[in-house]
């Protein structure tokens, strides 16, 4: 009922009386009353006056899972929704709620405000202050087996850009397989974490992070980061993203499952992948070698061509740097 009321708030630019907001969802004043408190100590400024009702006033960075369902227009993803405004890993919740006794639907969507121990892969550390970010982390249950995650992951990477570029304009692109950057600098990064029997995948989650209204960075990070505000100088609502985000995503991820095939998604993640053609230095199994990407594979490798060799590439243990300094 709290998200109605809010719905009904935000709907009425002048006051509106207890009474009528009453009617409307055939609920006791009493009802409409703990509601608007509950709504008050969630961070809304509603104003109340005696003989005149209740007034919103509008304040469009709130983050919350109210806000968040009130923008969702997805069929499946979000559907379950588990907002944290802190938590060490959206992920590492992820893991115990599968590991729970709890039935998990495909699609539940775990949200923070901020994450105490947020993680990159092979555990580096994700910054994750709180008020600027999203952090998400999304568990899915395809029916495909393990090589095919990588895939999730690559259409995941086109979704969010899509996502950022639709809403700000901006010219997202991919650093294979999946650092999402926009002028140098990295905006977002996604963590698949796999949870599989043999060599079928039970459950996957699919983490997300991406700086949205960051004015700054840790100086560890120097300038290898960057944010939507610091390159729009525009504060976004982030929960607009996510919608995007989510919408985006399950429109490619259910036809993903259907097809069981990436190349149809191919031409698509080549149009935004910086790598294509460029020289760069390829760290695998802790070894340096220097070649130059030369296309993506239908499977979503990278196929690398050295001095001596053409190779393929899966993601993994292998992380791209570029030697022209054309990228980070
Ligand atoms: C990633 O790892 O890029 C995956 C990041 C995934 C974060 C999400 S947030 C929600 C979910 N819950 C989690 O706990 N994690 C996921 P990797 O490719 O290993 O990159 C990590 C590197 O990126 C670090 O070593 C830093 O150099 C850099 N980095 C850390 N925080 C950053 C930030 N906020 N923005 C840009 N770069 C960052």
């Amino acid at each position: 009922m709290t998200e109605k009321i809010l719905v009904i708030l935000k709907e009425n630019k002048d006051f509106i009386s207890g009474e009528k907001i009453a009617k409307l969802l055939n609920v006791s004043r009493a009802a409409v009353w703990k509601n608007i408190s509950k709504l008050k100590n969630m961070g809304y400024n509603i104003i109340s006056v005696t003989n005149k009702g209740y007034l919103l006033v509008e304040n469009n960075f709130l983050f919350n899972k109210l806000e968040i369902e009130k923008e969702l227009n997805t069929f499946v993803l979000g559907k379950n929704i588990y907002f944290f405004e802190e938590i060490n890993s959206t992920n590492d919740y992820a893991k115990k709620l599968i590991n729970s006794n709890i039935e998990i639907e495909e699609g539940t969507l775990i949200v923070a405000d901020c994450q105490t121990s947020g993680k990159g892969r092979l555990d580096r550390k994700w910054e994750s202050n709180k008020g600027d970010g999203i952090f998400l982390s999304l568990i899915l249950k395809p029916d495909i087996e393990l090589f095919s995650i990588m895939q999730v992951t690559l259409l995941a990477g086109i979704c969010v850009c899509k996502a950022i570029n639709s809403i700000t304009g901006l010219n997202a692109k991919i650093k294979w397989p999946n650092d999402i950057i926009i002028n140098n600098k990295k905006v977002c990064g996604i963590l698949t974490e796999v949870n599989a029997q043999i060599d079928k995948v039970s459950y996957i989650i699919l983490g997300i992070g991406i700086n949205v209204n960051n004015q700054k960075f840790d100086v560890a990070l120097g300038d290898k980061a960057t944010s939507i505000f610091l390159e729009t100088n525009k504060n976004i609502e982030r929960q607009k993203i996510i919608a995007n985000l989510l919408k985006e995503f399950e429109n490619n991820y259910f036809k993903y499952i259907k097809e069981k095939d990436f190349s149809i998604f191919l031409d698509e993640y080549k149009s935004l992948c910086i790598n294509i053609n460029q020289v760069c230095k390829l760290i695998y199994h802790k070894k340096e070698i220097i070649g130059k990407v030369i296309d993506i594979s239908p499977l979503g490798e990278i196929i690398f061509e050295t001095e001596n060799e053409i190779l393929k590439i899966v993601s993994g243990e292998v992380s791209l740097r570029s030697i022209n300094g054309n990228y980070i």
